[in-house]
C-alpha cells in the first residue's frame, strides 16, 4: 500500500443527470457519457466518478436509491452500464461508483418491507421510533427527538398505518439504513461485492460518517433555528471505524487496484488520520470539508466572504495532518458546491485567469485532486432568480424552512441561494454552441448557463490558452514530476490576504506555487527570494513572468528548481 496508484491519479466526477443526453429526453444519461469519454481521456484524467445512476424516484436526483443493484431507465440499462466501463477501461480510466447506504428510498423494497407491519421481520433495518413520551403521536413536536434533516423540517416522518415515526436525515424519502443491525451491513456488503464483480474499480461512499449513531438519540443542541442540531450524534459516530474495517474485510481484502473515498461532513483531521491510515483497512481517503465551510459565517443567511488567511490555514493543517499517515483527498467543486470560479475567483473579466490560478493552486498540493464537469472549462454559477428557479430538494426545503418557519426575508434567503445553491453545479455541461449548449436536443431539465455560446468545451479544446489545456497540463504535471505526488509541503506566507503560496520538496527538487487571489497586483514577499533566481517557470497563466515577484491580477506561477544538498 505505500505506493498506492491513486497517489498520482486525478478524478474526474461526472454527474450523470447534466452531462450529456442521448435521446433527446433533456436527461443525460450513460450513452451520453460514452459519447464524450473522449474529451475525458484527452484531459487526462485516470479515474470516472459517477454519480447515482441507479434505479430512483428521483426526489435527490439519484441519492434516494430504490434498487442497488440496477440501472435507472432514465440512464439507460445495465448493458450500456456495462459498455461504459470497458469503453472507459479501453481509455486507461478506471470507473468509480457512488455508494449511498447511510439511507435507502423509501420505495426501495427493504423499507417497503419495513414500514408494513411491527413485525415485519426487515422492521429492524430503519430506525423505527414510539412518539415523544406523554405526546400524541403525529402531533406536533411529538417526534421522538428534536432533530431537523439536512434538507428543512423535523428528521421523522411519521407513518399512520404503524403508528411510529422512521428517522430520515435528509428528505422524507431518504430513511436511514439501521447499521447496528449486522443483516443490513452484510446486504450492503453483497451489493457491493455485486458491482466490483462487474468491474468497477471502487466507491466514493455518500455521508459514510453518519452511518453509527450514538444508541438513544439524544436530542440535538438548540440553536435558534426551528429545529436541534443531532449531528454530535451521527457524525462519526461510535461504531463508525468498526463498520468501515469490517466493510474493508467483507468488501475490499484481496482485491487490488481500488479506490475508495469516503464522503464525510464535519470530518477533523485527528479523525481522518484514523480513517485514512492504510493499516487500520478503511478507506483511501476522505472528502472533508472545512475549505468550502471557509466562507460561511455563523448565520446561514448571511453571504460571509472569503478570508484567504483562512483558507490557508486549512489547507495548512489538513496537508501537515496527514503527512506521515493517511491521505487527501482535493476538491473545489462537485454536484453539491457552487462553481469554484464565481465563489472563490473572479467570474467577470478573470474568468480565465481565476479558473486557472485556482486549479493550479489545488493540484499542487500533496493529495488526490478530483475535477467536477465543466470545472475544466471554467464553468460559472447560473443567474437564478426567484426560487421557482431552483430544483434542487435542498434549496427548496431549506427555503420554506427559513422563510416560513424562521422569519427570514426571502430576498436574504435567496440572495445565499444563488450564490451557494447545488444548481449552481447542476445545470447542463456546456458542450458547443449550439441551442442548450449541445447537452440536449429536446428541453433540458435545468436551462443551459447563458454563458454557453463564450464557455464550452468545443471552444475550450481548439484553444490552446484555455482553462481545459490548463487542467491538462497540470494533470501531465501530477503524473510526470513525482515531487507533486510524493513531496513534502510547506506553506509559505501565511498571513498574506491576497496570496497564497507554498514550496513541495521531494529529494533535490523543490517547487514553488504561488496564487494571487486577487484583481490587483502584489508583491510576494519570500522568505528566501534569490533561491529561485535560476528556478524554472514550469507554468505561468499570464503571457509575463513576474518581475521582482509583482504577480499580476489572479496570476498563478510554478517553478521548480534543484536543490544542491
Ligand atoms: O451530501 C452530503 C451533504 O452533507 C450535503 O448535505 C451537502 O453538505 C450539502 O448539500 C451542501 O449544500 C451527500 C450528497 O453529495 C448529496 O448530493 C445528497 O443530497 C446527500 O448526501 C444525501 O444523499
Amino acid at each position: 500500500m505505500t505506493d498506492a496508484w491513486w497517489k498520482s491519479a486525478v478524478v474526474y466526477q461526472i454527474y450523470p443527470r447534466s452531462f450529456a443526453d442521448s435521446d433527446g429526453d433533456g436527461m443525460g444519461d450513460l450513452r451520453g457519457v460514452i459519447q464524450h469519454l473522449d474529451h475525458l481521456a484527452g484531459l487526462g484524467v485516470d479515474v470516472l466518478w459517477l454519480s447515482p445512476i441507479y434505479p430512483s424516484p428521483q426526489d435527490d436526483n439519484g441519492y434516494d436509491i430504490s434498487d442497488y443493484q440496477d440501472v435507472d431507465p432514465l440512464f439507460g440499462s445495465l448493458s450500456d452500464f456495462d459498455e461504459l466501463l470497458a469503453a472507459a477501461h479501453e481509455r486507461g480510466m478506471k470507473l468509480i461508483m457512488d455508494l449511498v447506504v447511510n439511507h435507502s428510498s423509501d420505495e426501495h423494497p427493504w423499507f417497503v418491507e419495513s414500514r408494513s407491519s411491527l413485525s415485519s421481520p426487515k422492521r429492524d433495518w430503519y430506525w423505527w421510533w414510539p412518539a415523544r413520551d406523554g405526546m400524541e403521536p403525529g402531533t406536533p413536536g411529538a417526534e421522538p427527538n428534536n432533530w431537523g434533516s439536512v434538507f428543512g423540517g423535523p428528521a421523522w416522518e411519521w407513518d399512520p398505518a404503524t403508528g411510529e415515526y422512521y428517522l430520515h436525515l435528509f428528505s422524507r424519502k431518504q430513511p436511514d439504513l439501521n447499521w447496528e443491525n449486522p443483516a443490513v451491513r452484510s446486504a450492503v456488503h453483497e451489493m457491493m461485492r455485486w458491482w466490483l464483480d462487474r468491474g468497477v474499480d471502487g466507491f466514493r461512499m455518500d455521508v459514510i460518517n453518519f452511518i453509527s449513531k450514538v444508541p438513544g438519540l439524544p436530542d440535538g443542541t438548540v440553536t435558534g433555528a426551528a429545529y436541534g442540531d443531532g449531528s454530535a450524534s451521527f457524525l462519526n459516530g461510535p461504531r463508525i471505524h468498526e463498520f468501515l474495517h469490517e466493510m474493508y474485510e467483507q468488501v475490499f481484502a484481496g482485491r487490488d487496484a481500488l479506490l475508495t473515498v469516503g464522503e464525510m461532513p464535519g470530518v477533523t483531521v485527528e479523525q481522518a488520520r484514523l480513517y485514512t491510515d492504510p493499516a487500520r483497512e478503511e478507506v483511501d481517503m476522505v472528502f472533508q470539508f472545512d475549505h468550502v465551510w471557509a466562507d460561511r459565517g455563523p448565520d446561514p443567511w448571511v453571504l460571509q466572504r472569503l478570508k484567504l488567511t483562512d483558507l490557508k490555514a486549512i489547507f495548512g493543517r489538513w496537508q501537515a495532518g496527514l503527512s506521515d499517515v493517511g491521505w487527501n483527498s482535493l476538491y473545489w467543486n462537485n454536484h453539491d458546491q457552487p462553481r469554484v470560479v464565481s465563489r472563490y475567483g473572479d467570474d467577470g473579466d478573470f474568468r480565465v485567469e481565476s479558473a486557472k490560478m485556482l486549479g493550479a493552486v489545488l493540484h499542487l498540493h500533496r493529495g488526490t485532486p478530483y475535477v467536477y464537469q465543466g470545472e475544466e472549462i471554467g464553468m460559472t454559477n447560473y443567474p437564478f432568480g426567484g426560487i421557482g428557479d431552483f430544483r434542487d430538494i435542498e434549496a427548496l426545503g431549506q427555503y420554506a424552512q427559513a422563510v416560513e418557519k424562521e422569519g427570514h426575508a426571502p430576498e436574504d434567503v435567496l440572495t445565499v441561494l444563488r450564490a451557494r445553491g447545488r444548481d449552481n453545479a447542476r445545470t447542463p455541461m456546456q458542450w458547443d454552441d449550439s441551442p442548450h449548449a449541445g447537452f440536449t436536443t429536446g428541453t433540458p431539465w435545468l436551462p443551459a448557463n447563458p454563458r454557453y455560446p463564450e464557455i464550452n468545451a468545443a471552444r475550450a479544446r481548439k484553444d490552446p490558452d484555455s482553462v481545459y489545456h490548463w487542467y491538462r497540463g497540470l494533470i501531465e504535471l501530477r503524473h510526470t514530476e513525482p515531487a507533486v505526488v510524493h513531496g513534502d509541503f510547506t506553506m509559505l506566507l501565511p498571513h498574506d490576504e491576497q496570496l497564497y503560496a507554498y514550496t513541495r520538496r521531494l529529494d533535490s527538487t523543490e517547487l514553488l506555487v504561488i496564487g494571487n487571489f486577487g484583481g490587483t497586483p502584489a508583491r510576494a514577499e519570500l522568505p528566501d527570494p534569490a533561491a529561485w533566481d535560476r528556478a524554472e517557470l514550469v507554468m505561468n497563466n499570464t503571457a509575463q513572468p513576474p518581475a521582482d515577484w509583482v504577480l499580476g491580477p489572479w496570476q498563478a506561477v510554478i517553478y521548480r528548481r534543484t536543490v544542491t544538498p
